[in-house]
């Protein structure tokens, strides 16, 4: 019998430790799917340092979609309209290779698009950077962490000099004064909101404040719910740094000291009185006060947040302005306090580190940066000059590359931008045109496979061995438990082999990941995500460790205490930032709102997002009984006033239109949303339901800094729709009118 093995959940960035027990135990029923399959059981890690053998609902369940819909091997079409036919992974590789040769000489170099994800492990990423960013010579490669974390990086970068959450999950348990604002953490991070909810209701004295237009469950735990209008979380901020100020609740030592830039922001915040604000994010201005006072008596304050501030056209300033708020109450590199960007995806930290965005190199370095692309060059024994200086194509830029024919080669991997990306017809009208797309995905279908030229079969978490950073910065290895089925592949083997068939032998010749992290460890020396004393045999020895972690120093078991991982659980605990003077910089910004504020045609605002036991697309829970029971229909949630108005009632279909398109979900009449906004949920793609993609009514305009898209708003309007809830019923499971997309995939529609 296999032993158990450890490892980390491959779903949300908390990173859970898990443990993997085998299918069969003694004296135990072999453990099965719905289908029957022998299926790994799943219990938490108790050894683990940032989850202590605490798991929520996807984590627990996950081995139960990894044997359903999986694709197995390497298929093939020459267009759209054609079916798919397996081939060879030589047939395969050799048409990528040979395809790549010809876009690169007949259109550059820049003609060629990776799109990733912080589903790829640390490997995956770094073999696709060199392979993008250094032998073939474009930036190229974006993420989607460019929809999910690009404004924490630009924020962090722009106020602390570097990228790099500073906190740890230990603070959650030290603070006084815990500030979560955009974030729905009892769904979306629910370990990390488990760990700060016990410290919560055991200590009477902490408080616990929400900023979020709808009153979630992480709302209905707070001591102080703060419902602003989407899109004034700038407003807001600025209106407590007024206070602060006012009634004298700023550390001016650690502004004269530690900072730069505290005049000009004071000069902004003059302008933020609260009757203003109180009427610009629509709350009451005792409740600002409260935030307020609550903030300034606290010892120590910890702001978390995610996608409410980071989805934003406006995500660079709210991330800045939230820093400045820490800035000025000396709220950082102290334990319980700091600003905590709580990451998405499992992988999008060790994405970061590893150069995964078109604007970055690995090690957190930049591409604009002469000496970063020089160091790099001569650790990858390319000559000077192969790295370019400008940053590369973002994902939403790769979409409109395909509507203007820059681009001629898009390869696609582990995320499904058909349902993902913004304005999402827009998007599938650009795929439609792609002269060449390559999608390596571990299941099939997805919504993205009906636009590939070429499918490659992916080897996914379990399957491949790998490292993954979660958002305290603790790297954990994911050993290969499961064989992948068929023909699949790790990402990096793919990569790498393409690299080598391309001619760059030198640079590809790993066997094995432990090799690949090796190499990516040590070109993170004496950087601030310094990993050059983490690898595979440490890691699967010492257990998760946690970087900074530099090659001269000891090794321990996780938990131990001793004077070094006390120095490194948080970042600037010297007070010293990454920036040249080593100064912290204030952010003096004045708030836009939303790019599209809702108007007399599209009198609604519409923001979207997540629910507890579904993962985004739902390639795995929409594979899971136990999620698809908990979840089983989308929906949008809706104010009674709003209801009333347009004689909307519970379960009613209505329908959702925006500039750019249109969607139908049933009614769900409460209060826990505000007036004049909407919700609705991103799981549902065109394979899971009909006409309920969220995305049909987004839109991609982004924040100028950091490039990314505005998911959490658009205008729209809503209409009643008179058809019966059987036929309601039948059209949202896609029974009906998914057919289109069942066609471009060669399926029969059950
Ligand atoms: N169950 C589950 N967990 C997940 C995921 C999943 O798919 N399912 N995905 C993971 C990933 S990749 C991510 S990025 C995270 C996302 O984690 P979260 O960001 O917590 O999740 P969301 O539901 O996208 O959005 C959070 C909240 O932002 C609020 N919001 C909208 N507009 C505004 C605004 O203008 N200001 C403020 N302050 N708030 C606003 C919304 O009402 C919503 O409740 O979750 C991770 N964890
Ligand atoms: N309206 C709206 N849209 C949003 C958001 C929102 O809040 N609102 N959130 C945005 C955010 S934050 C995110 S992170 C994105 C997420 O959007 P996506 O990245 O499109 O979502 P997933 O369903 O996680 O897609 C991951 C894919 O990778 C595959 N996969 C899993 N493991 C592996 C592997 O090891 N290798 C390979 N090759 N494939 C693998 C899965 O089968 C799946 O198809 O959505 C964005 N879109
Ligand atoms: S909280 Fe996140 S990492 Fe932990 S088990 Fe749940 S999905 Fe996995
Ligand atoms: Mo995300």
């Amino acid at each position: 019998m296999t032993d158990s093995a450890k490892t980390v959940c491959p779903y949300c960035g908390v990173g859970c430790g898990l443990e993997a027990l085998p299918p069969a135990q003694p004296g135990k029923a072999v453990h099965r799917d719905s289908q029957g399959n022998p299926v790994w059981q799943i219990r938490g890690d108790r050894t683990h340092p940032s989850s202590m053998g605490k798991v929520c609902v996807k984590g627990a369940t996950v081995t139960e979609s990894l044997e359903k819909d999986r694709l197995k091997y390497p298929m093939m079409r020459k267009s759209l309209d054609d079916e798919f036919r397996r081939v060879s992974w030589d047939q395969a590789l050799e048409t990528i290779v040979n395809r790549i040769q010809i876009v690169h000489k007949n259109q550059g170099a820049d003609a060629l698009c990776m799109y990733g994800s912080g589903q790829f492990q640390t490997e995956d990423y770094y073999i696709a950077q060199k392979l993008f960013k250094g032998h073939l010579g474009t930036n190229n490669f974006d993420a989607n962490s460019r929809l999910c974390m690009s404004s924490a990086v630009s924020g962090y970068i722009q106020s602390f000099g570097s990228d790099g959450p500073p906190c740890c999950y230990e603070d959650l348990e030290l603070t006084d004064c815990a500030f979560l604002v955009g974030t729905n953490t009892a769904e979306c991070h629910p370990i990390v909101f488990n760990r700060l909810r016990q410290h919560h209701k055991k200590n009477r004295q902490v408080k616990m404040i929400v900023v979020d237009p709808r009153r979630t469950q992480t709302a209905e735990a707070a001591d102080l719910h703060l419902a602003i209008n989407p899109g004034t979380d700038i407003d807001l901020f600025n209106g407590i740094a007024h206070l602060l100020m006012l009634w004298g609740y700023t550390n001016m030592f650690f502004i004269d000291e530690c900072t730069k830039g505290f005049s000009d922001y004071a000069e902004v915040i003059c302008h933020y009185p609260p009757e203003l604000v109180s009427r610009k994010c629509g709350i009451r201005i005792d409740h600002l006060e409260q935030a307020a006072r609550y903030w300034g008596e606290a010892q120590n304050v910890l702001s978390l947040w995610s996608m409410g501030i980071n989805q934003s056209s406006e995500g660079t300033a709210k991330v800045r302005t939230l820093i400045n708020l820490h800035l000025m109450t000396g709220d950082i590199g102290k334990p319980g306090a700091g600003p905590f960007s709580l990451t998405g995806q499992p992988n999008a930290m060790g994405g970061r580190e590893a150069g995964g965005l078109s604007h970055i190199l690995p090690g957190y370095r930049v591409v604009n940066n002469p000496q970063h692309r020089a160091e790099i060059e001569q650790f990858w024994d390319l000559p000077p000059g192969s790295i370019q200086p400008q940053r590369g194509r973002t994902a939403w830029e790769m979409i409109e590359g395909l509507e203007t024919s820059e681009v001629g080669l898009l390869w696609i991997a582990a995320t499904n931008p058909a349902v993902s990306m913004p304005d999402i017809k827009r998007t599938q009208a650009a795929l439609r045109r792609s002269p060449f797309t390559v999608y390596q995905d571990a299941y099939y279908p997805t919504e993205t496979a009906a636009y590939a030229h070429i499918l490659l079969p992916a080897a996914q978490w379990s399957e491949k061995a790998g490292t993954m950073t979660n958002s305290e910065r603790i790297v954990t290895l994911a050993p290969k438990f499961r064989d992948p089925p068929g023909e699949a592949r790790a990402d990096w083997e793919i990569f790498a082999e393409v690299g080598r068939r391309l001619g760059f032998e030198k640079g590809f010749k790993f066997k094995n990941s432990a090799q690949v992290y090796e190499e990516f460890a040590r070109i993170t020396t004496g950087r601030p995500c310094d990993c050059s004393g983490l690898s595979h045999e440490r890691l699967r020895t010492y257990g998760p460790l946690q970087w900074p972690y530099p090659d001269h120093w000891p090794y321990l078991e996780a938990g131990e205490e001793t004077e070094q991982n006390r120095t490194n659980k948080r970042l600037y605990t010297d007070f010293r930032f990454n920036t040249p003077d080593g100064r912290a910089r204030f952010a003096a910004y004045h708030s836009r709102g939303l790019a599209e504020p809702p108007d007399e045609a599209y009198p609604l605002v519409l923001t979207t997002g997540r629910l507890y036991g579904h993962w985004h697309t739902q390639t795995r829970t929409g594979r899971i009984e136990k999620i698809t029971k908990m979840h089983p229909l989308p929906f949008i949630e809706i104010h009674p006033q709003d209801a009333q108005k347009l004689g909307i009632q519970e379960n009613n279909l209505v329908e959702v239109r925006s500039r750019r398109g249109m969607a139908r979900f049933p009614a769900k009449i409460t209060k826990a949303i505000a007036p004049k906004t909407v919700f609705v949920p991103m799981h549902w793609g065109a394979l899971w339901a009909s006409d309920a993609e969220a995305n049909a009514l987004t839109h991609p305009e982004a924040c100028p800094s950091s490039l990314q898209p505005e998911l959490k708003a658009c205008a729209v309007q809503l209409k009643l729709v008179t058809i019966s809830p059987e036929t309601a019923t039948k059209s949202l499971r896609g029974e009906g009118l998914a057919l289109e997309l069942k066609k471009m995939l060669g399926l029969s529609h059950k």
